[in-house]
C-alpha cells in the first residue's frame, strides 16, 4: 500500500555487483529503463563480499557508497523509487551469515539514511541472500539493523532477507518480528531452478506475511541456461493475484542468460530490443504489461 493506503506495485530491475559494473548508474539508463520498460523502482546492489564494500580496500568502499548515493540522486530526479541492497551472499567465507558484517552493515545503514532523512522513496534491504545460517541469526541481525534505519526514518521499507538464499518464507512465518512498522520478508527465485509457487501462496494466503520479491530469474540460479517461460508464467500469475513487488536481475552486458543486455555490448543506456538478450526483451514485455503500457509489435 502507498501513503495513502491504496494498492500499489513496484517492478524494477536490480544493478549488477556495483563493484564490477558502476557504469549502469547513470541519467540516461535509468531513464530509459523508466520509460521503455516502465519500471518505477532501481535496485543497487552493494555487494559486501567479492570485493565489495566490506572486503575491498577503503577506497573501493567510498567508491561502492558514492555510487549508492549517485544511484538515490538519479532515481530521485526521476520520480522513481530505489531498494538500497546490503548484497551479502556468501561467496567468500563467511558472508553467508548476515551477522559477519553486523558492525559494517549498521555504520552503513546510519550513514545512508542520516544522509538522505528527507526522502521517502528508498528502501532498505538490509540482507539479500543468507545461507547456511538459521533465521534466529537473520532475525537477530535484523533487530540490530532495523532500529539503526528507524533512528533516522520512522517509516521507510525495510526488506528482510531469511535462510537458503532467501527462500525460506516458512522459517520467519513460525518466528516473525514483532513491534515494528514497514517490514516486509524478501523472497528470491530463479524459475528454472527447482522452485515452486506454493512457498509464496502459503505466505500470502495462510501466514499473512508481506513479501517483496527483491530478486528473481527466468533461468538456473547460476545465472545461466535458458528461460523456463511455462514456469515463469505460472510465477508471474501468482504474483499479479497478490500484487507482489518485483525486481529482475540483471543489469548486465555480461555474458550469462539473466544479464539482460547482449553481451559485451558498449552500448550501456541502449534498451531497445536489439541491444537486449531474450531475458531482457521478455521481462520489458512483462513489466509494461503489469504496469498497463500497450505492448509494441517488437515486444509480441
Ligand atoms: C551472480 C552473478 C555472477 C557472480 C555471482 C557471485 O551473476 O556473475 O559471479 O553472482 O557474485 C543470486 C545473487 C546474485 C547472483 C545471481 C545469479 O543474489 O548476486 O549473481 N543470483 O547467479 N542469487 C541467486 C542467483
Amino acid at each position: 500500500m502507498d501513503k495513502n493506503n491504496e494498492k500499489f506495485r513496484l517492478a524494477g530491475i536490480s544493478t549488477f555487483g556495483l563493484q564490477w559494473q558502476p557504469e549502469y548508474v547513470n541519467e540516461v539508463t535509468f531513464e530509459n529503463l523508466k520509460n521503455e520498460f516502465g519500471i518505477n523502482v532501481i535496485r543497487l546492489a552493494m555487494y559486501t563480499g567479492e570485493g565489495g564494500y566490506c572486503s575491498g580496500t577503503e577506497k573501493m568502499k567510498q567508491q561502492m557508497y558514492d555510487t549508492v548515493v549517485k544511484g538515490i540522486n538519479i532515481a530521485t530526479d526521476l520520480n522513481m523509487y530505489v531498494i538500497v541492497d546490503w548484497h551479502m551472499l556468501g561467496v567468500d567465507e563467511g558472508d553467508n551469515n548476515p551477522l559477519y558484517y553486523l558492525k559494517e552493515s549498521k555504520e552503513f545503514f546510519n550513514k545512508i539514511t542520516n544522509e538522505f532523512k528527507d526522502h521517502d522513496n528508498i528502501l532498505f534491504e538490509i540482507m539479500n541472500e543468507p545461507c547456511y545460517v538459521t533465521w534466529q541469526d537473520c532475525k537477530t541481525y535484523a533487530e540490530e539493523v532495523i532500529p539503526v534505519i528507524r533512528n533516522n526514518m520512522k517509516d521507510a521499507i525495510i526488506l528482510v532477507g531469511n535462510p537458503q538464499w532467501s527462500s525460506d518464507l516458512a522459517s520467519v512465518a513460525k518466528d516473525p518480528l514483532v513491534g515494528y512498522d514497514n517490514i516486509m520478508y524478501t523472497f528470491h527465485f530463479y524459475a528454472n531452478d527447482n522452485c515452486h509457487t506454493d512457498k509464496i501462496i502459503q505466505a500470502c494466503e495462510k501466514d499473512h506475511l508481506p513479501v517483496f520479491i527483491t530478486e528473481h530469474g527466468g533461468m538456473d540460479a547460476s545465472g545461466y541456461g535458458d528461460l523456463n517461460f511455462e514456469s515463469l508464467t505460472s510465477w508471474y500469475n501468482v504474483l499479479d493475484k497478490y500484487n507482489i513487488s518485483f525486481i529482475a536481475w540483471s543489469l548486465s552486458n555480461l555474458n550469462s542468460s539473466s544479464c539482460m543486455f547482449k553481451t559485451g555490448s558498449p552500448k550501456i543506456d541502449d534498451v531497445s530490443d536489439s541491444n537486449l538478450k531474450t531475458w531482457g526483451i521478455y521481462y520489458k514485455f512483462r513489466v509494461r504489461k503489469v504496469m498497463g503500457l500497450p505492448i509494441g509489435s517488437e515486444n509480441k
